[in-house]
């Protein structure tokens, strides 16, 4: 795995900067988080917009000057949340980013990184962050549900990705309450909707059910939410957008 595995070697650099104490400090000095669930179960398909910079398969996606302004764009489109990517080398992410969006809007915020310690779970309370992503793929043995038991315990709700039916069901056994099917494999970066198709209906209908990647217009949503997913996660198609705002109304039309 790629990706997941090269992300892991940047960890011990950043993990030094400021001590687990600190970040716990501050996460006690800021405003509760926010309930996502609420904006994810309504009668009708839910939007995480993302900002996103850059990925390991299309390099450079959009030049975001100011991520807090694309955000706001987000929010006012009616997106049920955000979703800010903060890993730095492949996606050109940062926590700054993720605490410039937390300052610009109200809406649910979600921490997407390769979360592995419960260091990065401390760190996405501390700079705002609402939600926070956790792969089963990098996350074997208790670690999976160590994390989601921390987050829990720290008011994160977990988004908990899975690509496979094992990852699903681990999962599903866990207690994941909002569950992610990636349609894009990480190790071969090919994006493949119809895993949408075959493993979202497999989310039980008591999870919020989330569809993953892939979006390039109304149509793939339309798809998605019939395929079953609640809530569906865009990228790339709104931060090219030259009217996120707008998009983000027409994938909720
Ligand atoms: C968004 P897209 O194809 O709309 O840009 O995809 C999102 O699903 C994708 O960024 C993503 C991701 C991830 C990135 C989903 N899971 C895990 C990094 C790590």
């Amino acid at each position: 795995d790629g990706i997941v595995a090269g992300v892991l070697e940047d960890l011990s650099v950043r993990q030094s900067e400021v001590s687990l104490d600190e970040l716990k400090a501050r996460a006690a000095d800021i405003p509760p988080t926010v309930d996502p669930m609420p904006g994810f179960r309504t009668s009708e398909v839910s939007i995480i917009a993302e900002v996103k910079r850059k990925s390991p398969s299309k390099g450079a996606l959009a030049e975001i000057t100011d991520p807090a302004a694309l955000a706001g764009e987000y929010a006012l489109g009616g997106a049920a949340a955000i979703s800010v990517l903060t890993e730095q080398r492949r996606f050109g992410g940062s926590l700054a980013d993720l605490a410039a969006v937390r300052k610009a809007v109200d809406v649910p915020l979600l921490r997407k990184d390769f979360i592995v310690t419960p260091y990065q779970l401390w760190e996405a309370r501390a700079w705002g962050a609402d939600l926070a992503l956790l792969m089963v793929v990098s996350l074997p043995g208790g670690q999976l549900e160590d994390l989601l038991g921390l987050a829990t315990e720290i008011g994160l709700t977990a988004l908990v990705e899975a690509h496979t039916e094992d990852e699903l069901t681990r999962a599903v056994d866990v207690g994941a309450q909002v569950i992610g099917i990636n349609a894009r494999d990480l190790t071969t970066l090919n994006v493949d909707r119809t895993v949408l198709q075959r493993l979202v209906p497999q989310i039980p209908d008591d999870r919020v059910r989330v569809a993953e990647s892939g979006v390039s217009g109304p149509a793939d949503v339309a798809d998605y939410y019939q395929w079953g997913a609640d809530v569906v996660l865009v990228g790339e198609a709104l931060v090219k957008s030259g009217d996120p705002r707008s998009s983000v109304g027409e994938f909720i039309r």
